[in-house]
C-alpha cells in the first residue's frame, strides 16, 4: 500500500472527529504461547489501516484542533540486546516514510504525552477502537486502554472509533483492489496445485502442504486465514481444521482458502473429485451451485440492499435444486444450505465493515458463496468467489480460478 493510502485514511477518520477530541489506537501486544515461545505477532487491523505499521506496542494518537489533525505515532525504541535476539525494530525515519506521519516518538513516551495533551487542551472525549465480540477477550489492548482511561481520567467521555472504521473499510480503494487481484493470482496457484496433485488416498494435510508450498513461492508464508481443506464426510464440518482425514476414491475434496497480499485477503472455495472425475450426483449438485453463482454475477450491481443478497442466492439455488429433483419446497432449503453466502472481505477475511443496512455500492467486495450439503448422498461442498461491485455491475475477482466441471476435470487430467 502506498503511503497516501494511510494518510487518506487518517484524514477521513479525522473528518468524523470534532475539535478538541482525541483518538488513541494501539497495535497490540505479543501473546505468549508457553515458556520462551510466543505466538506470531498480528497487529490490530484498524491500526494497520491507519498507519501501515505492523509492530507490537505501537500507539497512534490523533488530535483534532479546529480543522487541523495533529498526528503522533509512538513506536518501540531501539534496543540492541532485544534486537540481537528478536530482529530489528522499525526506525523512526522508516515509520515516518511508511505512515506519512512526521511526528514519531518512542513507546515509553505515550503516557506522559497523553497526560500533557489532556491537561493542556482540556480534552473531554477520547475515541478508542473497542471491539466486543460475544464477550471474547481482545488482544489489541483497547480493553486495557479503556480501563486505563476510566481509572486515570474518570471524567473522560469514551467514544467508539469502530463504527467509523467499519464504514470506511466497507468501500475499497483502487490500491486495495489491486492488492486483491494479486492475492487472487496466488490463491489460484495454491488451489491449482492442490487439484494437480490430487489422487485417491491423499491426506488432507498433503493437500494443505501443496497449498502452503505454492503460496511460499510468492513469498506468502502463511495462508490468508486458517485454511479449510477437507475430504468426503469432513466437508460437512463448515469450519473444519483438523487436516487428518484421507480422501477416498469417489470423494470430493473441498477447499475454503485465502491469500493475504498487502493486507488484503481473498476467500475462495472450490470442490473437486479427488480422482479427477465428478460422479453424476456430484456433477448434478455442483452444476446447481455453479448456475446460481453465475446468475448472481449476472445481476449484482450497485443499489441493491446488501441484506437481500443472501436471500437471492438461496432462492435461485432452490430453483436449481428443485429442477434437479433434490429439493421440493423452499422451506426445506435449510436441509441443503447451511450458511449465508455474502460476507465482505478486505483487511479481515470476515471483514470488519458495517454492511447490514448498506446498499451495494461500487468498491464493495464480498463473497458469493453457494454451499450445498447433501448428507444422504455424502456430498457437501461450496463454490465461493469474490465479487467486486463496479460502477455498472460487478466483477468476479476469482473467476480465473478453475470453477466449471470441465475446467477442473481438464486440470486434473
Ligand atoms: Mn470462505
Amino acid at each position: 500500500m502506498k503511503t497516501s493510502f494511510y494518510v487518506e485514511n487518517r484524514r477521513t477518520f479525522g473528518n468524523h472527529m470534532e475539535s478538541g477530541e482525541l483518538a488513541v489506537f494501539l497495535s497490540g501486544e505479543v501473546l505468549r504461547k508457553s515458556a520462551d515461545d510466543d505466538y506470531p505477532f498480528y497487529a490490530n487491523r484498524n491500526f494497520v489501516y491507519l498507519t501501515g505499521i505492523e509492530q507490537r506496542d505501537s500507539v497512534l494518537m490523533l488530535y483534532k484542533e479546529g480543522e487541523r489533525l495533529v498526528e503522533k505515532l509512538f513506536i518501540l525504541a531501539p534496543d540492541a540486546f532485544e534486537e540481537r535476539w528478536n530482529g530489528a525494530r522499525i526506525k523512526p525515519d522508516v515509520a515516518a516514510e511508511k505512515s506519512g506521519m512526521k511526528d514519531i516518538a518512542y513507546f515509553d513516551e505515550w503516557q506522559p504525552y497523553l497526560a500533557e495533551m489532556v491537561r493542556k487542551n482540556r480534552i473531554r472525549t477520547i475515541y478508542l477502537d473497542i471491539d466486543h465480540k460475544e464477550g471474547r477477550r481482545n488482544f489489541n489492548g483497547a480493553d486495557w486502554m479503556q480501563k486505563y482511561i476510566e481509572t486515570g481520567y474518570p471524567w473522560m467521555k469514551l467514544k467508539n472509533a469502530l463504527p467509523i472504521l467499519k464504514k470506511m473499510r466497507l468501500i475499497k480503494k483502487p490500491c486495495e483492489i489491486e492488492a486483491l487481484e494479486q492475492a487472487e493470482r496466488i490463491t489460484k496457484a495454491g488451489i491449482v496445485a492442490m487439484m494437480e496433485h490430487s489422487r485417491p488416498e491423499m491426506y488432507e494435510y498433503q493437500y494443505k502442504a501443496e497449498y502452503d508450498y505454492a503460496l511460499a513461492q510468492y513469498g506468502v508464508l502463511e495462508p490468508g486465514f486458517s485454511s479449510i481443506i477437507s475430504a468426503g464426510k469432513n466437508n460437512f464440518c463448515i469450519h473444519y481444521d483438523s487436516y487428518r482425514g484421507q480422501a477416498k476414491d469417489g470423494d470430493l475434496v473441498l477447499n475454503d482458502v485465502g491469500v493475504r497480499w498487502d493486507y488484503l485477503v481473498t476467500d475462495v472455495s472450490r470442490a473437486w473429485p479427488c480422482n479427477g472425475k465428478y460422479t453424476e450426483r456430484q456433477k448434478l449438485l455442483y452444476e446447481c451451485a455453479y448456475q446460481t453463482s453465475q446468475y448472481m454475477f449476472g445481476v449484482l450491481k450497485p443499489g441493491l440492499p446488501m441484506m437481500d443478497v443472501d436471500q437471492m442466492i438461496k432462492e435461485y439455488n432452490f430453483r436449481q435444486l428443485r429442477e434437479a429433483g433434490v429439493c421440493k419446497a423452499f422451506d426445506e432449503i435449510g436441509t441443503y444450505m447451511w450458511h449465508g453466502g455474502a460476507h465482505h472481505i478486505g483487511f479481515d477475511v470476515h471483514d470488519m465493515v458495517s454492511a447490514r443496512d448498506a446498499m451495494t455500492a461500487a468498491g464493495m467486495v464480498f463473497c458469493v458463496d453457494v454451499g450445498i450439503y447433501h448428507e444422504e448422498w455424502g456430498i457437501g461442498f461450496r463454490l465461493e468467489d469474490n465479487c467486486l461491485i463496479t460502477e455498472d455491475g460487478c466483477r468476479n475477482l476469482s473467476e480465473d480460478i478453475p470453477r466449471t466441471v470441465e475446467e477442473i476435470e481438464e486440470i486434473m487430467r
